[in-house]
């Protein structure tokens, strides 16, 4: 029996019905809701029309021309996964195996022995893989996570969303522009038994502050001390150093430790793979027994939300990474990247100087990774926008990626400007 609702909507060929099924006003209550904080500020840019924009909002690989750069190693594999013709089946629900193999090992290193106690599935890039951890978190330990202030902006809403009470941890020095490493273990020392921490292993977004190896050692001890989960959200393995293995020194000092962690991987920055969504979520568990539980959990809350997950992007993330002369010439390009972001950071600091700016701008060649927290506050920041066209998010932080050598001095001459 067919509902006099869904009678209309399926007799609505003339004008005259048609008017009744628009009279429906479904959704004339919602507000138009805010542009999100940092792909928003992407939208306002492409409607710009100065000829001097620059984007440094979001965190986006872009070369010396200031375009985004299919990485050659990427392109190689690309070529190859094409050349092969694949079929394309289903994946399955955990993904490509051998994909998430590969991922694990990349971030643990291949000889961990606490491989054989993990379990890793792909997802949707980071925000997928941070988006699952959250659902399996809800249902299985559904206390508090706490962030670092500041944090990414949309981790507040992936836990949110998922239901968890969002709490936040000191973790940076305003006065200081860097770590707050005191009053960060303080603050972990007084996080509840049990609540789960999340940790961003390198390249802290957004501040581009990241503890010294000795810090991150203190911190595994107050986070042991205090029994909590850690959560490892690592999205720039290999953007802070240069080095994949060099970034990947928190999480495996943990696991070292004998701690039980989730660790969430994207491939969006290390390879540039941003819109084939290439990420992966490992469980590090007691037992391998374990794993195969936790697992089979994941699956059951991945199968009702996207079923499973594409596999162009792995195909290519597993070709780099599973061959040695395609692998190298992938770490070569990390560097690239690196040490582009890195020549970046000296060019604004140097722009700064030469525009006769008497500030203490120091934090951006200590700082590390794609990001700069400059240390402008909303009104300049909003000054850079109206008056030069200059796109960062509110909190004053720059993606060094989108800074060229085209646009460095302009983008110094504003900032100087802005903050005299
Ligand atoms: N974690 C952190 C800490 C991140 O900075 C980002 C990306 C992600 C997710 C996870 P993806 O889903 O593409 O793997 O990345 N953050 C941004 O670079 C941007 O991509 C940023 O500008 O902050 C974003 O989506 O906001």
């Amino acid at each position: 029996m067919i509902s006099s609702t869904r009678k209309v909507i399926l007799t609505c060929s003339g004008r005259g019905t048609l008017g009744v099924a628009r009279n429906m006003a479904w959704w004339s209550h919602l507000e138009m809701a805010p542009l999100d904080p940092i792909v928003g500020l992407t939208e306002l840019f492409k409607e710009d029309s100065n000829p001097q924009k620059t984007n440094l909002g979001v965190g986006a690989y872009r070369d010396e021309n200031g375009k985004p750069w299919v990485l050659p190693s990427v392109k190689t594999a690309e070529k190859k996964v094409m050349d092969a013709q694949l079929d394309k089946e289903y994946l399955g629900i955990v993904g490509d195996q051998e994909f998430n193999k590969l991922s694990i090992k990349l971030a643990l290193g291949a000889d961990n022995p606490a491989l054989e106690r993990t379990t890793t599935v792909q997802a949707l890039s980071g925000t997928g893989a941070l988006r699952v951890s959250a659902n399996f978190l809800k249902k299985f330990n559904p206390k508090a996570i706490w962030l670092p202030v500041p944090s990414w902006g949309n981790h507040t809403p992936i836990f949110g969303h998922a239901g968890l009470e969002v709490k936040g941890y000191r973790y940076y020095n305003e006065k200081t522009i860097g770590l707050d490493v005191s009053g960060m273990l303080d603050a972990i020392s007084k996080i509840p038994e049990g609540d789960t921490i999340l940790l961003h292993p390198s390249a802290h977004n957004p501040t581009g502050v990241d503890p010294s190896k000795e810090e991150w050692q203190q911190i595994e001890e107050v986070v042991a001390a205090r029994k909590l989960f850690p959560l490892f959200d690592m999205a720039y393995q290999g953007f802070a150093s240069g080095d994949i293995d060099r970034d990947a020194f928190p999480v495996r000092h943990f696991v070292e430790k004998g701690h039980s962690v989730a660790l969430t991987q994207s491939y969006s920055k290390n390879m540039g793979l941003y819109g084939l969504r290439v990420g992966a979520l490992s469980f590090v568990c007691e037992s391998a027994e374990e794993a195969k539980r936790v697992e089979s959990q994941v699956k059951i809350i991945i199968r009702p939300m996207y079923s499973m997950p594409p596999s162009h992007g792995v195909r290519i993330a597993k070709t780099i990474m599973s061959d040695p002369s395609l692998r190298s010439e992938w770490t070569g390009d990390v560097k690239t990247m690196a040490n582009r972001i890195i020549g970046m950071r000296h060019a604004l600091v140097d722009g700064l100087k030469k525009q006769g700016s008497s500030r203490d701008w120091s934090h951006i060649t200590n700082q590390i990774g794609m990001f700069c927290f400059t240390g402008l506050n909303p009104d300049q920041v909003l000054k850079m926008r109206e008056d030069y066209s200059i796109y960062m998010t509110k909190d004053g932080r720059v993606s060094v990626a989108g800074l060229t050598p085209k646009n460095v001095e302009y983008v110094a001459q504003a900032l100087h400007n802005v903050s005299k």
